[in-house]
């Protein structure tokens, strides 16, 4: 036994300090001479996991006692970001640690720096995952999270001549100190072959599956620390590998490279995060990884179950399956395949435990994004699944028929198979059908699954939908990111806040105290003082922490509407080129986020961004007025030391298009005020903020759905707008790429002629309320209060509010204390 005051569990600064250097002498094997900056950084992590660990066996040893109830939250992705600083903001050691770090002449800082971003995720739907994580261990509340340990992550964006290239995310290179392997877990995966039925010793007939491949899953734990709570719940991620029997007979038989190549086909399963989050094509390795994970996930669950003595009958009381998004469905027709033909449980005992067992999340809105599988491949590949979800699909259409007797069409609309053309197996359908629960993630995204995507699920099962307004954690990006500004709050307020943040409310008494107004404004410069110095360092661009910084981060999509942002951008430019006297705020133009790989206009609006920028940076003419800012390869880490630096977020997506956004929370909790759409979670931030502190333009959903069916004719808008044309024409003239008229022309053709995101049609509105924002931004009491009252009145989008709302309206789970280490 370790001895509690030992240095390895002890949480002085000389234990720690002593911690330090002796994980870097047994673990890294190296002395201070030697060491580099990495060596340092994974022997902190190492003494930072020591103390992590007493806290998890606690919580597993407590939930093993409770039997108690738990959340398993199925992902395909989850975007953590760093473990190190988000651990030591948990054990809140700190300030201790960057002590200890400094008696030996380091800096934490560029310690935390080492840790290598990983980035299980491609956006919204990772990073919420891992915000939801965070709030359960922190409420306390027994959970796992199961998802796949991607060998490669989201590439890395690098950028040429200002066009995005992708660079494999190699993140795992130098060792990941915060995961624990468990072979002694790992569970069988089998994948095609056929199916055939025989009778069994009680002369019952059955299906038996007689699958042609098999892979071994392997779990990797995490722990994941509440914040100050002794709860530390575990992310478990799943990766393949062959066998250890396999292809024993090709080995004989001296097939060696064939069994080789088999062994590295195994492999395959978990080792690149698909990056595309803009189309659900049908690709094979994507449901090969989506089956992988989900089985390897309900099977060690079936395994926690048995190892409490717990009946099968009880599955749905000892866990409740969250299903994020589609990606995870097939997890209805595997439980009722493993029910059914692996434990004997007949068809209505299998069903009513599978429904009551599994919710699902719907995060999108776009038909395009919405996940089909072609009958043929998912016949080859999971052949018994395909009979389950036809019996599924059979037994449904006839509750159907009951409901809405005469009605073909419903049918046809319902059914778990598309049959319009080539056929295909309807994830959202099968999800839907096979969950006691739907969610939305902000309430114009419930109403418009109601209303429009979701309209026959909901006319059959009103009963099962619910509106979840998603929600982000404040440990990270606050308490994390913003020192400052947590350290003001909680010298005002106290710091209950972190976990409680509705008490951000209590800043509303000093929104308009000078004194607090003042103190305010000074962290905003401050922390824009520390991005300008990161962007020289990053991009060679000087910027003026004084100017306005106006921040646009998110995926480029062409939903997201990133060159609406640049057609203002060109339009001040023009203003500032016609008449050089003109009065104009001053403001910093900054851009992040990664395209599809594939996505070709994507790639472009990016391009297009890096080509203004190139002009609008060297003109003389606007200088002190212009900056544009492309930083490369968005991820967690950089958001961080954005949402602190933000004045203005923009949030422009076309209304009816995004399903939340949670990056607009980060950035009005960080005391931005926001420019938007009546889109996503924009609406409730507006109400929550009240409208005089929020920008707002452009067309509601109803609108645009009325402009659609009546014709929409982009040209007429050009037409009759000389500063519109001037801005597509300028683009259009080569002036922003060296004279070259035709890189741009695929994106100016698609708005003049069909702009299916209405660009041109909010363009005037944009441009308007754009003013607005500046002639604000100038009077700096009014700007500092709005700024006050972002912050005070955006407690309601914490991930701690959603996750309670999970828990009591679809999970039905308590909080289990676990005791405190003493
Ligand atoms: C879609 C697909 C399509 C198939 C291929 C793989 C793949 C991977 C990811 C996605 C993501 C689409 C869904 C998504 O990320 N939605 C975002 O979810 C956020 C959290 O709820 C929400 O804030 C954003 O508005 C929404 O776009």
């Amino acid at each position: 036994g370790v001895s509690k005051s030992s240095h390895r569990t002890g949480m002085t600064v000389e234990d720690l300090k002593q911690a330090f250097l002796d994980n870097l002498f047994y673990d890294q094997g190296k002395f201070p001479a030697l060491a580099t900056q990495h060596d340092y950084y994974m022997a902190l992590a190492y003494a930072v996991r020591d103390r992590l660990l007493q806290r998890w066996n606690q919580t597993a040893a407590t939930y093993t006692a409770e039997g108690s109830r738990t959340v398993a939250y199925f992902s395909a992705e989850f975007l953590m970001g760093p473990q190190l600083g988000k651990n030591l903001t948990s054990l809140g050691i700190y300030d201790r640690v960057r002590d200890a770090i400094a008696s030996l002449d380091l800096d934490l800082d560029a310690l935390l720096d080492e840790e290598p971003e990983p980035g299980l995720g491609n956006g919204g739907l990772g990073r919420l995952a891992a915000c939801y994580l965070d709030s359960l261990a922190t409420l306390e509340i027994p959970a796992l999270g199961y998802g796949i340990r991607y060998e490669f992550g989201i590439f890395q964006q690098d950028l040429q001549d200002g066009w995005q290239v992708e660079k494999t995310d190699k993140w795992l290179r130098l060792g990941n100190p915060w995961e624990i392997k468990r072979p002694e877990w790992g569970v069988e995966v089998k994948f095609g072959g056929h199916t055939d039925s025989y009778l069994d010793q009680d002369g019952c007939y059955r299906v038996r599956w007689v699958p042609e491949q098999t892979v071994m899953g392997i779990p990797y734990d995490t722990p994941l620390l509440g914040y100050q709570t002794a709860t530390a719940n575990t992310l478990r991620l799943w990766t393949a590998e062959a066998p250890e029997s396999f292809n024993f007979e090709s080995f004989n038989s001296g097939d060696y490279l064939g069994a080789v190549y088999e062994k590295m086909i195994s492999e395959n399963i978990s080792k690149v995060l698909y990056p595309n989050d803009d189309s659900a094509q049908g690709k094979r390795l994507r449901l090969t990884q989506q089956y992988f994970f989900v089985s390897c996930s309900l099977r060690d669950m079936l395994r926690i179950l048995i190892g409490q003595e717990l009946p099968l009958e009880k599955f749905h009381e000892k866990f409740a399956v969250q299903l994020n998004d589609t990606h995870p469905a097939i997890a209805v027709a595997e439980l009722m395949r493993l029910l059914l033909d692996e434990h004997h449980l007949n068809w209505e005992s299998a069903w009513s435990i599978t429904q009551r067992t599994f919710a699902y999340t719907n995060h999108t809105l776009l038909p395009e994004a919405l996940e089909r599988w072609p009958i043929d491949l998912f016949g080859q590949l999971l052949p018994r699944h395909l009979d389950v979800i036809y019996e599924i699909n059979h037994r449904f259409i006839d509750e159907v028929r009951i409901k809405f007797p005469g009605d073909e069409a419903r049918l046809a609309r319902l059914s778990l198979i598309d049959e319009s053309g080539e056929r295909y197996i309807r994830m959202a359908h099968l999800a839907c059908v096979g969950s006691h629960t739907i969610n939305g993630v902000a309430a114009l995204h419930t109403e418009l699954l109601k209303q429009d995507v979701l309209q026959d699920f909901y006319a059959m099962y009103p009963h099962k939908f619910q509106n979840k307004t998603n929600g982000v954690t404040p440990r990270r990006f606050m308490v994390l990111s913003n020192a400052k500004l947590t350290n003001l709050i909680t010298e005002k307020i106290g710091d209950q806040w972190v976990k409680h943040l509705d008490q951000l409310q209590q800043l509303e008494a000093f929104a308009d105290d000078p004194d607090f107004q003042n103190t305010w404004r000074e962290i905003k410069l401050s922390c824009k003082r520390d991005l300008a110095v990161f962007i020289q360092q990053q991009t060679g661009i000087v910027v003026d922490p004084h100017s306005m910084f106006d921040i646009l981060i998110k995926r480029f999509h062409e939903y997201k509407r990133q060159h609406l942002d640049v057609l203002h951008i060109i339009t001040l430019y023009n203003r500032i080129k016609a008449n050089p006297d003109i009065d104009i705020t001053p403001r910093t133009f900054i851009f992040g986020g990664k395209a599809a790989p594939g996505y070709w206009m994507a790639k472009l609006i990016i391009k297009l961004i890096n080509s203004v920028a190139d002009v609008v940076n060297r003109d003389p003419d606007v200088r002190g007025r212009l900056k544009v800012v492309f930083m490369k390869n968005f991820n967690v880490k950089l958001a961080q030391r954005l949402y602190p630096a933000a004045d203005l977020s923009e949030q422009i997506s076309t209304a009816g298009k995004e399903a939340s956004g949670t990056g607009n929370m980060k950035f009005a909790l960080n005391g931005a005020l926001t420019i938007g759409t009546l889109d996503g979670a924009n609406v409730e931030i507006r109400e929550q903020v009240g409208a005089e502190n929020f920008f707002l333009f452009g067309l509601t959903t109803e609108q645009v759905y009325k402009m659609r069916a009546e014709g929409y004719c982009p040209q007429d808008y050009y037409q009759a707008n000389p500063e519109l044309r001037l801005a597509l024409d300028r683009i259009a003239s080569g002036f922003f790429s060296h004279g070259d008229t035709e890189v741009f022309k695929p994106l100016l053709d698609g708005l003049m002629n069909h702009d299916p995101y209405f660009l041109l049609a909010d363009y005037q509105s944009y441009i308007d309320c754009q003013k607005e924002v500046g002639l604000a931004f100038k009077d700096t009491a009014r700007w500092t209060r709005m700024s006050i009252l972002n912050t005070a009145r955006t407690g309601t989008f914490s991930s701690d509010r959603a996750i309670q709302e999970y828990c009591d309206d679809i999970w039905n789970i308590q909080p289990v204390k676990v005791a405190q280490p003493d």
